[in-house]
């Protein structure tokens, strides 16, 4: 027993392969390859470079088959929506970028046929322009969807490059719109709406559930026959896998490029006031809904940091953060931080200053305080998640549990605590990859228990830090 796992968990700046091991009173994850993921941006638009991505995963594995005597297998998650159209088995065309501008202009074809209040009633998402359905129907406008005989949203993708199997996994297909929201299956009646042949998508599968093995020369590649498994393949159904809860008051943050901010619940919530206030309904693992809201979060920040640097090599973000962390709260403007606006890539500093001064607000002096701004700015928006999660859902939160990349942000961790008037958790910084390894290792009998004993062992085995309001 005590065999190691490999996880590919691939963000929007970058990737890694970690390999981790379980058992009843361990939970070990380690790093064995990390990676840059650089988009492309071409003629017809902002790509993802999936090959580029699929030779680091694989070298990545291959690394981990190497160091790792035995390794029982391997699971690939990722950043939701985005997907390859095939023909044949074969990719066309290089796969969009869910920050790629084509969608917005796409969003009234689809409205026109399935207006917002009845997308909502069937599908039971928040409207972010970029969900697959916005993204489909900008590809009908170029002729792609016609050519296409299945689309595989990315994590599929790559496990269809591994194993030759085609599926669709669960929780990264609810983000699309085309899934059903009562039934979790592909909405026949959506999809004929929208002009999709059923066809073009691959069965469902659940978390769990075996995809199938790598290829034989895959295993010539990596040194190794794996199993690939399905897990939450969308990053944030894993992470919260992850959260180490100990009731049920309690919200978690899943703070990497993105935050979201939400709550589980054992089925969808479907109010009006939930639709008007932007929340979702997505799914998570056994049978669970994260009802949530996606906060613009740290893009907002590593994107400002981005374009000081393009100008000024010098600037990082320590010594910024540093700075932000004496500038005094009360002197501190405060926009809005998911305004559309700032979705694409692009001179974040300008963006926000042109809000403030829409709105008739002090425009931050230095990049010290431009950083303070952005923080406050976000935690204000999570104050206002968890406020809506209350009201929305009639439970009361007394914790925040903040987990992933953001937990690091001390700063961010504390306005956090200060904003939300609740007691902040942060912690454990590995939870996409936590979650990802926790189902895998159920499936492979290394691990057994509820979804509430995965959430026992990640706080039992977590470095977990307390920011009291
Ligand atoms: C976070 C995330 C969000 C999704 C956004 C775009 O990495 O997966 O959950 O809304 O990326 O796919």
């Amino acid at each position: 027993m005590n065999e190691a796992l490999a996880a590919v968990d691939l963000g929007a700046s970058g990737g890694r392969v970690v390999v981790g091991r379980v058992g009843p009173d361990e939970l070990r994850i380690r790093t064995a390859h990390r990676f840059p993921n650089r988009p492309v941006r071409t003629r017809d638009g902002l790509h993802w470079n999936v090959l580029e991505l699929y030779r680091e995963m694989c070298a990545g594995i291959a690394q981990a088959v190497r160091e790792e005597s035995g390794l029982a297998g391997v699971a690939v998650d990722s950043w939701a929506v985005d997907y390859a159209l095939l023909r044949g088995g074969r990719v066309l065309g290089m796969p969009h970028h869910y920050r790629d501008d084509r969608n917005a202009a796409a969003v009234p074809d689809v409205h026109e046929v399935v207006g917002p209040d009845e997308l909502y009633e069937l599908n039971g998402l928040q409207h972010l322009p970029f969900n697959t359905t916005f993204q489909l129907a900008a590809e009908r406008r170029t002729g792609m969807l016609e050519l296409a005989d299945r689309l595989l949203l990315l994590p599929d993708l790559f496990a269809y490059w591994l194993t030759g199997e085609q599926v669709a996994e669960r929780t990264n297909a609810s983000t699309t719109g085309l899934l059903d929201v009562r039934t979790g299956e592909w909405s026949a009646e959506l999809l004929d709406r929208l002009g999709l042949k059923p066809e073009l998508l691959p069965p469902l599968i659940s978390p769990g559930e075996r995809i199938g093995a790598v290829t034989d020369d895959v295993a010539a590649e990596l040194g190794a026959s794996l199993p690939v498994t399905a897990v939450g393949s969308h990053d944030t159904a894993s992470a919260v896998v992850a959260v180490p809860a100990a009731d049920e008051e309690f919200a978690y943050i899943s703070c990497g490029t993105w935050s979201l901010v939400g709550v589980e619940t054992d089925r969808p919530v479907l109010s009006e006031r939930g639709r008007a206030a932007n929340f979702t309904n997505e799914r998570g693992i056994d049978g669970r809904i994260r009802y949530l809201h996606n906060v613009m979060g740290l893009w907002l920040l590593t994107e400002s940091v981005a374009h000081w640097s393009r100008t000024d090599p010098s600037v990082s973000l320590e010594p910024l953060l540093a700075e932000a962390a004496e500038v005094p709260t009360e002197r501190v403007p405060v926009f809005d931080a998911d305004d559309p606006r700032f979705l694409p890539p692009g001179d974040m500093p300008a963006r926000i200053a042109e809000w403030l001064t829409e709105h008739d607000q002090p425009v931050p002096g230095t990049r010290g305080e431009f950083v303070r701004c952005v923080l406050e700015s976000i935690a204000e928006a999570y104050a206002a998640s968890v406020d809506q999660l209350e009201r929305l859902t009639g439970r009361s939160i007394s914790t925040v549990h903040v987990v992933g990349g953001g937990c690091q942000n001390t700063l961010l961790c504390r306005l956090t605590a200060e904003r939300t008037g609740r007691t902040v958790i942060s912690g454990p910084v590995e939870a996409t990859a936590s979650g990802n390894i926790l189902v895998q290792a159920r499936t492979a009998g290394l691990f057994t228990g509820s979804l509430e004993a995965m959430r026992d062992l990640v706080r039992r085995t977590s470095e977990l830090r307390r920011y009291n309001p």
